[in-house]
């Protein structure tokens, strides 16, 4: 029996075809995921119920000490996972991780520098619409013109140059590995703190895919619910000399009470990345990524960067007249296929509209989708694209799609209700 379809049934009948959607699309945008049932249910439990301001052991209030364990696990198995001196895992959500780190070292009006959006960073590292844009004196790095990867000399220049107080690596449509030794090497040379986000890439540094930036950075900030498959949520890691001033940052700094119910699922979700099943899991999004390119390659479509090292690539209209990543992203969706417009690099349109489309790999991955899966998964998005205003041609797709799709399960238990 369903409370939900009883007390509120428009609110369950929403998050019934919200659950059939996932079910029956394919689910391209580099950023989402699907958690496990065991995920859900700790998110769905008792704990959302607690107030706990402070930290373990440490309550501003009575009553703590069940909410307790949930966090002391959820900052062990941080620190297993990704080998940090020290976890918070109390933020809401990446942005109030980062700026948890900005606050905690930082002063307004101070030079930073950070990827620009466009060429694959994000908000928070430095847009002048975002609170980091407002409050510190950021300036944008960007990739070289020709590899499409970051341009580390340019960016040591620049460096050299502004004197941050901080540089920012780390981005949210970036399709190659980093490397953070330059980013340190910089840092060094100016006396600049490193920060690192690694919101898309962290399931893939947890399982030693990516290399991983926590022995060199002073902080490491992430999302919880992207390649790591937690619940939505934010994370930081820093060395120990730093811990005490971050948590105070985190609160009473910016947040007041965590949200317990969330530090229990990320707790789950950091003992299922601890597994062997999960690095293989992660073997198969970079390998479907990988397939995905080389077949998107292959039909003649220009990659950003010429391909992916990870689970995401950006597809680069950036040639093609009157195609953009909005007319893109529309026809993907009719057909059955969701997606992002994206900026590419040296994007000539405005972020509503774009020249590129951001696919990514980690979500059909956890249902099941396999290196071989992905010549039909590139075709359909081949065809979706040539098709685009015939929209006949896009409904013959999603049919298609919703077919594939039912080759691999999802939330079977959900998907009886109704
Ligand atoms: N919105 C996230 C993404 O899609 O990458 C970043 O915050």
């Amino acid at each position: 029996m369903s409370y939900l379809k009883q007390i509120d049934p428009e609110i369950y009948d929403a998050i019934f075809k919200e659950t059939n959607r996932q079910f029956t699309k394919l689910e391209l945008i580099a950023s989402e995921n699907f958690v496990s049932e065991a995920v859900l249910e700790a998110q769905g439990g008792v704990m959302t119920n607690k107030y706990a301001e402070g930290y373990p052991a440490k309550r501003y209030y009575g009553g703590c000490e069940f909410v307790d364990i949930a966090e002391d696990l959820a900052r062990d198995r941080a620190k297993q996972l990704f080998g940090c001196e020290h976890a918070n895992v109390q933020p809401h959500s990446g942005s109030q991780a980062n700026m948890a780190v900005y606050f905690s070292v930082l002063k307004p009006g101070d030079t930073v520098m950070g990827l620009d959006l466009s060429h694959g960073g994000h908000l928070t590292h430095g847009h002048p619409i975002n609170f980091s844009g407002f409050l510190f004196d950021f300036h944008g790095y960007q990739v070289d013109k020709e590899t499409e990867t970051v341009d580390y000399d340019q960016l040591l220049a620049s460096a050299k140059e502004l004197k941050p107080k901080m540089i920012v690596a780390g981005a949210s449509a970036y399709p190659r590995f980093w490397d953070f030794d330059k980013i340190r090497a910089a840092c060094d040379e100016v006396g600049a703190y490193m920060m690192v986000d690694i919101a898309h890439i962290a399931g893939l540094v947890a399982s030693g895919l990516h290399p991983s930036p926590v022995p060199v950075a002073d902080f490491v900030t992430t999302t919880t619910h992207k390649t790591l498959r937690g619940p939505r949520g934010g994370m930081v890691m820093c060395k120990e000399k730093y811990a005490a001033d971050l948590d105070r940052m985190v609160m009473p700094g910016i947040q007041g009470g965590p949200l317990m119910h969330v530090i229990a699922a990320k707790a789950v979700a950091f003992k299922e990345a601890l597994s062997d099943d999960f690095k293989s899991y992660q073997k198969r999004v970079v390998a479907n990524a990988d397939a995905l390119a080389k077949a998107l390659i292959a039909k003649g479509h220009r990659l950003v960067a010429g391909g992916t090292d990870t689970h995401l690539m950006l597809m680069n209209f950036i040639d093609i007249p009157k195609v953009t990543g909005k007319k893109v992203e529309i026809a993907l969706d009719k057909a059955g296929i969701t997606a992002n417009k994206n900026t590419v690099p040296f994007d000539p349109e405005k972020p509503f509209v774009t020249s590129g489309v951001r696919l990514g790999t980690p979500a059909i991955t956890t249902r099941g989708v396999q290196p071989e899966d992905m010549a039909q998964v590139a075709d359909f998005i081949d065809r979706a694209i040539a098709n685009r205003r015939n929209d006949e041609e896009l409904e013959k797709i999603a049919g298609e799609v919703a077919d594939f799709c039912k080759r691999f399960p999802l939330y079977p238990n959900r998907m009886q209700e109704a």
